[in-house]
């Protein structure tokens, strides 16, 4: 059971030189024992559950100032901060406010973690990788506002800044395109299985941009193009060569649908969808590419083309799947996703200044079941349970691929079985947590006997929030919660 107040060496070695942090720091030394948390309203105040720590911030201008000679490399700068823990109070170093923030959350977990104490410690931290996402399926279900702030909430917890929102596919179109009304007028109606649609609108973009931001979260948005495009086919008779729309579709196979160099309405509707995410884009416009399976690989070649030029005009980074890796130029971002394929063109995109995303479907792919028993969820991939999550390293997963070229990390969570929050929350957690040490730390390996235990008091926040999840095998869930899982 957790203990309360002043204890030293017991909780120490139970936290070990994480402290229940998730993820864990660059570096973290040991100064002295615990200390209380110094509770205090002074305006430098980091609010931790309602209540105000006192914290000194302090902004300089180069990384050496944050208290280690540690290489930073520039990208790493932005993120960075200097933590110091002692009896005589807390000291918080940043050289830019994105930095500020995250130490602020390290802070909070500690505190959360601790019982009413802190270690007496200097902490420097920035992270191992750039990108550090969830991609989240709202065209398969779809799920308002207010929910994905509450899943921004979850990933700004563990310090991850990218969420990725596939946002059309076969079973609906979700976000407003003022050029092509009748793309949700027609199809953001339904969902899989004929459950309710939605979509976005302008103005909905536009506010989770300042909820996104206000989390240290960048927003991408994506439409996927010419596969999984049944939902605008339907919508546009004009995107069809014969002019005829079909039907809605419901159900959930793949890779039936395509976009058509033949059809009178290709070139508009790019340009038009394209157009419309562009202002809500400043870190990525994602252009899908992927499982094009019925469409001849020329096609392919010249609709993907298309797409990327019109991003290229908004002077936009582009992202795309890996089918798509031959076609991206440098400076944009390739996402990997089947692990079983053939990467070379992956490799090679690295080569020639592409950088490449890693969403291994064996690892981080959250729709998948965590064992055959999992109420919801996929198996293509077979079932990953949360220590499969962690335990990998992402710049093993591309032959040849050069360490530097692997830019960041993002599990994706399709929704084809994903109905309500109360499922979604059930497939990210915990799996989200190791996907968030994997992107931070730059590798899972060896670390699952740190790991979970380090988990337990996020479990606590997520219990105290009465978010739903999974009860992996190796985590001693009731010593968190005092609740016992069935
Ligand atoms: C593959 S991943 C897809 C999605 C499915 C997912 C289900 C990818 C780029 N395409 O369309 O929803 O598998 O796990």
């Amino acid at each position: 059971m957790e203990t309360r107040g002043v204890d030293t060496q017991p909780r120490t070695q139970r936290h070990g030189s994480g402290w229940g942090l998730i993820p864990r720091p660059f570096s973290f030394e040991w100064t002295g024992p615990t200390t209380p948390v110094p509770w205090g309203r002074d305006p430098d105040a980091v609010e931790v559950d309602g209540r105000g720590v006192a914290v000194e911030l302090r902004q300089v201008t180069s990384p050496e100032d944050l208290g280690s000679a540690a290489e930073t490399h520039p990208w790493q700068v932005r993120e960075a901060y200097g933590l110091e823990i002692s009896d005589r109070g807390i000291r918080l170093s940043y050289v830019d406010r994105e930095g500020a923030h995250r130490g602020a959350w390290t802070l909070r977990r500690m505190v959360r973690a601790g019982g009413g104490v802190l270690p007496c410690a200097r902490i420097l931290d920035r992270p191992a990788y750039r990108w550090r996402g969830l991609g989240l399926d709202i065209a398969r279900h779809f799920f308002p506002p207010a929910d994905l702030c509450r899943v921004m909430d979850v990933m700004e917890e563990v310090s991850l800044n990218v969420l990725h929102l596939h946002l059309s596919d076969d079973q609906g179109w979700r976000v407003e395109v003022p050029a092509q009304p009748r793309l949700v007028e027609e199809s953001s109606g339904g969902a899989v299985g004929g459950d309710p649609g939605g979509f976005l609108s302008q103005a909905d973009l536009a506010l989770l941009e300042v909820e996104a931001s206000r989390r240290g979260i960048a927003l991408v948005p994506e439409v996927d193009v010419p596969g999984h495009t049944h939902a605008a086919l339907h919508a546009l008779p004009d995107l069809n060569p014969r002019g005829c729309p079909p039907p809605a579709y419901t159900g959930t196979e793949v890779g039936f649908s395509t976009l058509s160099t033949q059809a009178p309405g290709t070139a508009a509707f790019l340009d038009a969808v394209i157009d419309a995410l562009a202002p809500f884009a400043a870190h990525g416009l994602h252009v899908g590419g992927d499982e094009p399976h019925v469409t001849a690989p020329g096609d392919y070649a010249r609709l993907v083309g298309m797409a990327l030029e019109r991003v290229h005009d908004h002077n936009l980074r582009a992202v795309a799947w890996q089918e798509a890796a031959h076609l991206l130029a440098p400076g944009d971002l390739v996402q990997v996703w089947d692990e079983r394929e053939d990467l070379s063109e992956v490799a090679a995109a690295g080569r020639r200044g592409v950088g490449v995303l890693l969403s291994p479907a064996s690892r981080i792919y959250l729709d998948m079941k965590y064992d055959p028993a999992t109420r919801i969820g996929t198996t293509w991939m077979g079932t990953t349970e949360l220590r499969d999550s962690l335990e990998w390293d992402p710049r093993q997963i591309v032959p040849g691929l050069a360490g530097e070229a692997v830019e960041g990390v993002e599990a994706c969570l399709w929704t084809e079985t994903v109905r309500d929050m109360e499922d979604l929350t059930l497939l990210l957690l915990p799996r989200l947590a190791a996907a968030a040490e994997v992107a931070w730390a730059g590798s899972g390996v060896g670390e699952w006997d740190s790991f979970r235990s380090r988990i337990l008091p996020l479990a606590r926040s997520w219990h105290a929030r009465g978010l739903v999840w999974h009860p992996s095998p190796g985590v001693d869930w009731q010593e968190a919660t005092g609740v016992t899982h069935h």
